[in-house]
């Protein structure tokens, strides 16, 4: 989502803040702009649309100054424009960029206008530059103006104000929305992602919830919710990918989709041993937490959702404990009830999901006898804030629509399922059919990645279609979902997922011949059942894509295209049936010429609600 630079050096900064940028682009935006304070004058320049926009503009008409905020924006309130771009300004004096929502920005908007502060945006950020201009009247430092002005906003924030008259320092707060401090030599920086700052520094320090700081060139105090003087700790960033590489590939998704074998055998690395899936891959005193659990509880949402749902599947059949899954922004809102004895499972591959992460507040509030979470960030909020985290290790995920982050969790999944059944009495034999899946699966990714050609010939197919069903049954129905969200989200096509055993139940409607149908077939007890299924599509004209275990006996004829994907076991189907589901939303999207990266309207690491 959203991104935030800033800085506060001896040297000129626009470059900085703007490389930031770049860095965060991956996440989806809109608009972009930057503000430096250049001899007591605060000079802003916003343009609607990429990055290289601004850069464009700023190569024309340089920026100077060594005291700088910029921003990406992706509205929440108030149309993409360059009006409504941020930095925001309050009478020429105070800049302000801001991730989140604030709620009560209504409220504070009338109660400001009635001071005489006139809006020249339709952004809930705007009141945030006209408070602290208007608290600054009372206070003495920009410092207390800023806290002053955080208590009274309702609703997320990540900030970072800067006054034209006081060059020396940037304050920053955070409520809901994430910023990470980056040290340097006499100068410091902030950003939303350590990404942005990788080129100017490695030593970080996370801000926690309520958290207001002050970062000069040489200090940073940081003062917690009540206002009292708090150390947060500084650790050299692990962050091994650099964003800003594509390599060979087109696209990032394609690498992504490349890099998943890699992927897959760093998160298993030294988590199996003798057989057995590790407790303390889920960190250090998981033992002691899991030991009883008897019931999890999954909340996630978009693609981390359908890796939940694969894992209900396993979790219910191999590990014998019940499983319900949620998406976050449902279980957040309604009242549920709670099991004895239950693990709570949140899922995000940025761990800074805003409803997933409101979600964990709250059953931590209802007494869940522990939380997990299984993330790709380390240092976000969901792992600071969960009892235990599984590291996921897929590296940095830059293409908007999750491919590795997914298999990954998937594999993180499994590895769960083995350890709360073997504290439930899985056998042995179990727990060790299993391990041997998890460390066969980089080669049998590797495989299916051998489908990429017959597959984008397949894609062709896509073109001209508006409208795609797939299909799939057990953990392959979630594999479906994830398949049809791909190839919604990057290709534009309208795609549904159903349990094929709906398929009576309403969908068979739909079936014609300008309705693609997919079905995912790995060779199991459901198979026969899915033949049927398949046979009901056939009945009514419809045109089917299948993708199947070599030994399921599916043969391409008129109606039917089949392409064989490697045999596989149980343990590991849906995550390798997830292949060719991402390999074919690719293609379709290449042959749709749409931008594969960042796709309209989407944004990663969706930290507003
Ligand atoms: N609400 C602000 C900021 C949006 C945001 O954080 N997006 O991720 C706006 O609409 O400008």
């Amino acid at each position: 989502m959203c991104g935030i630079v800033g800085a506060v050096a001896q040297r000129d900064v626009a470059e900085i803040l703007v490389e930031g940028l770049r860095r965060l682009e991956y996440r989806g935006y809109d608009s972009a702009g930057v503000a430096v304070i250049n001899d007591g004058e605060l000079r802003t320049t916003r343009r609607v649309g990429k990055v290289q926009e601004l850069s464009a503009a700023l190569d024309d008409s340089p920026l100077v100054g060594g005291t700088g905020i910029a921003h990406t924006r992706w509205a929440t309130h108030g149309e993409p424009s360059e009006r409504n771009a941020h930095p925001h300004l309050s009478s020429g004096d105070i800049a302000v960029v801001h991730n989140g929502i604030i709620e009560n920005h209504n409220k504070l908007r009338e109660m400001l206008k009635g001071l005489g502060y006139a809006f020249t945006s339709d952004t809930d950020t705007e009141v945030i530059c006209h408070l602290v201009h208007h608290e600054l009247k009372s206070h003495d430092t920009l410092l207390t103006a800023v806290q002053a002005t955080v208590k009274q906003l309702e609703g997320a924030y990540g900030t970072v104000v800067i006054d034209r008259t006081d060059s020396d320092r940037m304050i920053v707060a955070r409520s809901g929305s994430p910023l990470v401090i980056g040290f340097g030599l006499g100068e410091n920086f902030v950003a939303s992602d350590q990404l942005a700052l990788l080129p100017v520094t490695r030593s970080f320090a996370f801000l926690e919830e309520g958290d207001v700081a002050e970062v000069t060139r040489r200090t940073v105090s940081i003062f917690d919710i009540d206002g009292n003087a708090v150390e947060r700790e500084v650790k050299e960033s692990e962050v091994t990918h650099d964003a800003g590489d594509k390599g060979e590939y087109r696209h990032y998704m394609l690498k992504e989709i490349y890099e998943q074998p890699r992927a897959i055998a760093h998160t298993l690395e030294g988590r199996i041993a003798s057989g057995t899936v590790l407790d303390s891959a889920f960190g250090e005193n998981a033992a002691e937490f899991l030991k009883d659990i008897k019931h999890v509880q999954i909340i996630a949402c978009g693609t981390s959702y359908h890796a939940g749902m694969a894992a209900r599947y396993w979790l219910e059949d191999w590990a014998g404990v019940s499983c319900n899954v949620e998406i976050a922004s449902e279980f957040r809102y309604r009242k549920s009830h709670m099991f004895p004895n239950s693990l709570l499972v949140t899922i995000s591959q940025s761990g800074e999901t805003a409803d997933t992460l409101a979600a964990l507040r709250l059953a931590k509030e209802m007494g869940y006898k522990a939380t997990m979470t299984i993330c790709n960030s380390p240092g976000s909020s969901l792992v600071r804030e969960s009892d235990m985290a599984y590291m996921m290790k897929a590296g940095a995920e830059i293409g908007v629509a999750s491919t590795k982050a997914f298999t990954v969790q998937l594999a993180g999944l499994l590895m769960l399922t083995a350890v709360v059944g073997r504290h439930n009495g899985m056998s042995e034999e179990m727990q060790a059919k299993i391990t041997q899946s998890l460390q066969s699966m980089p080669a049998k990714v590797e495989q299916a990645l051998g489908l990429d050609d017959a597959i984008a010939e397949l894609a062709e197919d896509f073109a001209d279609k508006h409208h795609a069903l797939f299909l799939g049954r057990g953990d392959q129905y979630p594999i479906a979902m994830e398949g049809a969200l791909k190839l919604k989200e990057i290709s534009y096509i309208h795609a549904e997922a159903y349990a094929s055993g709906e398929l009576k139940h309403g969908p068979l409607a739909l079936i014609d011949a300008d309705m693609p149908v997919i079905v995912v077939a790995p060779n199991n007890e459901l198979l026969e059942k899915l033949k049927s299924n398949v046979e009901e599509v056939r009945a009514r004209g419809g045109l089917m894509y299948v993708f199947a275990d070599v030994d399921a006996e599916f043969e391409s004829d008129d109606t039917m295209k089949v392409i064989q994907v490697p045999h596989c076991d149980e343990f590991m189907a849906a995550l390798i049936y997830t292949i060719p589901l991402q390999l074919l939303s690719y293609h379709v999207a290449l042959i749709k010429g749409t931008d594969v990266d960042q796709p309209r309207n989407l944004a990663k690491s969706v930290t507003v609600e």
